[in-house]
């Protein structure tokens, strides 16, 4: 496998399996489950556990249609994004 393969099936695969499996439906994420992933895998990103209301909007912004679970390719659209910021936020750091 690449580098880019390894990591999509090792990493982003496995971590939404990880949390997806703790609740009924393993297909998916809960708004629970995605509170975990927020506070277990993005602690000092998120500055996730104290504020309720953030995990709430981003559950429902990632909710894409609306079923109150979000599934992989809503996931991966989340994964994607925070890609995108942590880009940005390296470049701008590199240049100070
Ligand atoms: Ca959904």
């Amino acid at each position: 496998m690449t580098q880019l393969e390894t990591y999509l099936h090792m990493e982003t695969i496995a971590i939404f399996d990880k949390y997806a499996k703790t609740a009924d439906n393993t297909q998916t994420l809960t708004k629970a489950e995605l509170k975990s992933v927020l506070e277990k895998e993005l602690p000092n990103f998120l500055q996730m556990g104290k504020n309720k209301d953030a995990t709430d909007e981003i559950f429902r912004n990632l909710d894409e249609n609306g079923d109150s679970q979000v599934d992989f390719k809503e996931f991966v659209i989340f994964v994607a994004a925070l890609t995108c910021c942590c880009h940005k936020y390296f470049e701008q750091k590199a240049a100070k």
